[in-house]
């Protein structure tokens, strides 16, 4: 059983529709908690962080916005993440996806005190590469995945702790790519996962490779999940909705697989509006999908050994 330490992390500066900072409080009335203990694991809430005030940090891209607050919010996140990190798995509920320039930095530093590599999982539809010099829409929740990559143009920000091998990064879900987040990921190894693959190899196939390898070098997964990997008819509540998601048996599939790896060591939770969501169906989605993740099944039955 797991020690499940729920961080919540209300970033919204992140990106330009307010309502992620709600995320947090959503979670916790979809039973996030207490979905957790009915599953044998222990919970503790440590509350919403508040990052300290912004420092006034300046770039050259002229579209890049609430750059000082993005950056107290990643050290914020960061430093709660490596103490909690250390005493069970931490759940960051965001919040958008700018909360995984902390998360990401505070899983490869554990990683590397403990002399592990790290891995990433990045369920999105997005594949969030851009560096503060590139994004065209100066919204930073679309650059955690390059900074932790270790690509240059992040100079505001405290240097990533340990980069993680681009090896060691997959994508799954992807189906918007901006021009130079795909120059970039061209440059690079990760495992690219778009929904063109998925439709044609299914979820299980790639997914089994990508944890071997983890398993094979006793890695540590850091699972980032965004709410725009799944389709919009069953996930509204997300700013940044692209049609041609992952359906609800995909998602819990990958959830049901990861459990089953017993390789999870860090998750996210993301990019949800409660705002834009309907009688809370997004939320109670996630919510489940965590379920899936931390091992509810319908039936236990013996499962391929990873
Ligand atoms: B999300 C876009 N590439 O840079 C940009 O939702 C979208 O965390 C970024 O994956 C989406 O603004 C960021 C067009
Ligand atoms: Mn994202
Ligand atoms: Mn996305
Ligand atoms: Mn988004």
């Amino acid at each position: 059983m797991t020690h499940c330490i729920l961080i919540g992390t209300p970033v919204d500066e992140g990106q330009r529709r307010a309502g992620c900072l709600m995320g947090p409080a959503a979670y916790r009335v979809a039973g996030l908690a207490s979905t957790l203990a009915e599953l044998g694991h222990s919970v503790e809430d440590r509350g919403d962080l508040s990052p300290a005030p912004g420092r006034g940090q300046t770039c050259a891209n002229p579209a890049v916005h609430h750059l000082p607050e993005t950056i107290a919010w990643a050290e914020a996140i960061r430093a709660a993440g490596i103490s909690a990190m250390e005493q069970g798995m931490p759940i960051f509920l965001g919040g958008d996806h700018a909360l995984a320039l902390g998360s990401l930095a505070a899983a490869a530093a554990h990683a590397h005190a403990l002399g592990r590599p790290q891995f990433v999982l990045w369920l999105d539809a997005h594949s969030d590469f851009h560096t503060v010099q590139t994004t065209q829409s100066g919204n930073l929740h679309g650059t955690p995945l390059a900074y932790a990559a270790g690509r240059p143009g992040f100079d505001p920000f405290p240097p990533f702790p340990a980069p993680i091998p681009a090896r060691n990064i997959c994508m799954f879900g992807i189906r918007s790519v901006d021009g130079a987040e795909l120059a970039a990921l061209r440059e690079t190894d990760i495992v690219v996962n778009d929904m063109r693959v998925l439709d044609e190899r299914g979820v299980v196939a790639p997914l089994r490779e990508f944890l071997d390898r983890v398993r094979a070098q006793d890695g540590l997964l850091h699972v980032s999940l965004d709410v725009d990997f799944l389709d919009p008819s069953i996930a509204p509540a997300v700013g940044t909705t692209v049609p041609g998601g992952a359906t609800f048996r995909e998602a819990h599939l990958v959830c049901e697989l990861l459990h089953d790896s017993g390789l999870m060591t860090s998750l996210d939770l993301v990019e949800l509006n409660p705002f834009l969501d309907e009688r809370g169906r997004t939320a109670r989605l996630m919510v489940d999908l965590v379920g899936s993740l931390m091992g509810r099944k319908v039936f236990d039955r013996p499962t391929r050994s990873f």
